[in-house]
C-alpha cells in the first residue's frame, strides 16, 4: 500500500514537470504581455522584471540573475523572442 502512494506521489510529480515544461509560447506570450511588460513598450525592462517577480515573492538577486540570462544580446531589456528563448 505505501508503495503504491510512493508510486502515484512520483507519477504526480512526473506528470505535473511535463506541464510545466510544455507551456506553450501562447501562455508564455501573454504572460509577457501582462505580468512583465507593464509599459506595453515590447519589452522587458530590469525594472519590470524584478518589480514582477517581487509580486511572486523572489529575491532581486534572483531576479537579476535570470534577467541576465534571458538578455541574450545584453541590451538592458528582454524581448519577446528572448523570453521565448529564440535568437
Ligand atoms: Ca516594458
Ligand atoms: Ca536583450
Amino acid at each position: 500500500m505505501k508503495n503504491l502512494l510512493l508510486a502515484t506521489f512520483g507519477f504526480l510529480i512526473i506528470f505535473n514537470s511535463n506541464l510545466f515544461a510544455a507551456e506553450s509560447s501562447e501562455v508564455k506570450t501573454k504572460r509577457f504581455k501582462t505580468a512583465f511588460d507593464k509599459n506595453s513598450d515590447g519589452v522587458i525592462s530590469e525594472a519590470e522584471f524584478i518589480s514582477t517577480r517581487e509580486k511572486w515573492g523572489k529575491s532581486k538577486e534572483e531576479s537579476v540573475k535570470f534577467f541576465r540570462f534571458h538578455d541574450k544580446n545584453k541590451d538592458g531589456s528582454i524581448t519577446l523572442d528572448e523570453f521565448l528563448g529564440k535568437k
